[in-house]
């Protein structure tokens, strides 16, 4: 069985749909353990309810960046993971961190990228009098939210909407096609060569993989 290890930040509700997916099968993989940079994190609470090995790290407690993802690294490596999932992760990940797991970690971001890496993209996008909305599923690169794109999914925004709105949109979508992406990962379809992301060793489109 595949190991997978979760990092996040907050309130966990895509490592719940992880959690799921795994209890029933969706994913072929075991969830090794769970780690937050923040111990306040619900999600700490949902991975311990699930039986599973949760560790609160504090980048408080250490130097600088390198030296918190070297500790997290370290703590990481000793359940030997052979992939790791960013849900909902709010720390930016130094280079020795990303090289580390290239290939093998995996990010959710709430934006159709390349539009609106970073942070606030739900206000963005309304700002913005976007349309539509979405979410990426791509591959960690030392490129903040740039890495290779694998699957996304689009939401509308209707004229009303509130900032809650869309983002519960989204992470409703989140939901579906986080698990089955990283069902692919952790089955052996899914390979990150020359910069772009391949399923059953074919190139995947910028946008990622396109259903029809
Ligand atoms: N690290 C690398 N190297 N590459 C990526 O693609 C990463 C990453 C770390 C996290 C998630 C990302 C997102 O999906 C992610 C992708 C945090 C920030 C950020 O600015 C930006 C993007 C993402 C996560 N974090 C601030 C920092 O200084 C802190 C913000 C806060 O704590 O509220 O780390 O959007
Ligand atoms: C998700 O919507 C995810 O896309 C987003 O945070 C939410 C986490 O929710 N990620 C980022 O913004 C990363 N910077 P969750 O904790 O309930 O899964």
């Amino acid at each position: 069985m595949k190991r997978i290890v979760v990092l996040i930040s907050g309130s966990g509700s895509n490592l719940q749909a992880i959690i799921d997916a795994c209890q029933q099968q969706r994913i072929n993989g075991s969830l090794a353990a769970v780690f937050s940079n923040k111990a306040s994190a619900y999600g700490l609470v949902r991975a311990q309810e699930a039986g599973i090995p949760a560790h609160a790290l504090s980048p408080q407690a250490f130097a600088d960046r390198e030296a918190f993802d070297r500790a997290l690294m370290a703590e990481i490596d000793a359940y030997t993971p052979d992939v790791v999932v960013l849900a909902g992760y709010m720390r930016i990940l130094s280079p020795a961190f990303v090289q580390h797991y290239a290939g093998k970690m995996l990010n959710i971001h709430p934006s159709l990228l390349p539009r609106y890496p970073g942070l606030h993209t739900h206000r963005q996008a309304i700002d913005n009098g976007d349309e539509e909305h979405g979410t990426s599923v791509h591959f960690v690169t030392e490129e903040l939210d740039g890495g290779p794109v694998i699957l996304q999914a689009r939401v509308p925004i209707f004229a009303d909407d509130s900032e809650e709105e869309v983002m519960a949109r989204v992470q409703h979508q989140e939901h579906a096609i986080y698990p089955l992406v990283i069902n692919w990962l952790v089955e052996g379809r899914l390979a990150m060569r020359d910069n772009a992301a391949w399923l059953d060793n074919v190139q995947l489109p910028a946008q990622g993989y396109a259903e029809e």
